[in-house]
């Protein structure tokens, strides 16, 4: 599948960054197969040829979730097997790119709306967004990475509260909780999440990568400090071993600003 193949998104690469926008505003780029499948292929895609991805929603919504009414049964259709083939790979997909992702929510994020905006390494809203764990509302749990993300990010009690009553967030609410980077002006999302993105594109996405590995190990549940110091470790020597780590070293005894290549 080629950028020229996608139909629900819209995919452009420059200085760096791919922008793929979510593009269903009719029914606030809610998930169709389709879709999962396009996104999932230009996330590969971006991983690539980019060295950092912005994603966003077209239209006022970021995206509201699965599409409701994607033609099929609701009662036959296998969910287990669903979220393992089609939602799982797309939330590791944002997770794990090798660079980073910045997700600029535009409106109502909800559902697994919500949970693939948060799986982004660094997310920034408008300040009339809505992030909404709307899956109680139609008698589901939290998916996309909600359950494993919502908990480490803001704590047990607030992301309970999130799941069980199903009532949106606001924007700056999310922000003041720690859910989010930050909010901004309606009108300055587009601009603030792309100077973001470029500037994360010119740096050193080497060690950018590796520190994303190192944030995904990290957690009280799932490592010790003495296993969290041993994987720095290793992940630093990675970095170490880099161009870009010669050149900030070099850039700073020289009082200059660095020019990173990714290598
Ligand atoms: O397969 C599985 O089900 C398992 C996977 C689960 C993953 C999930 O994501 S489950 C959660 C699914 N999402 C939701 O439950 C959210 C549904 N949407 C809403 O609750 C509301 O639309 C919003 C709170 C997001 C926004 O409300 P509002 O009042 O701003 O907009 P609206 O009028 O409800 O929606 C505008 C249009 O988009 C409307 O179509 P129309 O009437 O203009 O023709 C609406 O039907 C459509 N739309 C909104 N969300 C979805 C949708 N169409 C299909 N699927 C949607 N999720």
């Amino acid at each position: 599948m080629t950028a020229l193949d996608y139909e629900t998104i819209r995919y452009a690469l420059a200085d760096g960054v791919a922008t793929i926008t979510l593009d269903r505003p009719e029914v606030l780029n809610s998930l169709n197969a389709r879709m999962r499948r396009e996104l999932t292929a230009a996330l590969a895609q971006a991983s690539q040829e980019a060295r950092a991805i912005l994603l966003t929603g077209a239209g006022r919504a970021f995206c509201a979730g699965q599409d409701l009414g994607d033609a099929r049964d609701v009662a036959s259709v296998d969910l287990e097997s669903l979220i393992l083939e089609e939602y799982a790979p797309l939330v590791r997909a944002i997770a794990e790119a090798p660079v980073p992702v910045v997700a600029a929510v535009n409106g109502v994020a909800a559902g697994a709306g919500a949970n693939l905006a948060l799986a982004a390494d660094l997310v920034l809203a408008g300040h009339s967004a809505q992030f909404l764990q709307a899956f109680a509302r139609i008698g589901l749990i939290p998916d996309a990475g909600g359950s494993y993300l919502l908990p480490r990010l803001i704590g047990r009690a607030r992301a309970m509260g999130l799941c069980l009553l199903a009532e949106p967030l606001d924007a700056g609410k999310a922000a003041d909780w720690g859910l989010i980077w930050a909010a901004v002006p309606d009108a300055e999302l587009d601009a603030a999440a792309l100077a973001i993105a470029r500037r994360l594109a010119a740096g050193p996405t080497v060690a950018f990568r590796l520190l994303k590995t190192a944030m995904r190990g990290a957690g009280p549940a799932e490592t010790t400090l003495a296993d969290q110091l041993a994987l720095e470790a290793r992940l630093q020597g990675e970095a170490g071993r880099s161009r870009d780590f010669q050149e900030g070293v070099a850039a700073f005894l020289e009082k200059r600003p660095p020019r990173f290549e990714g290598r």
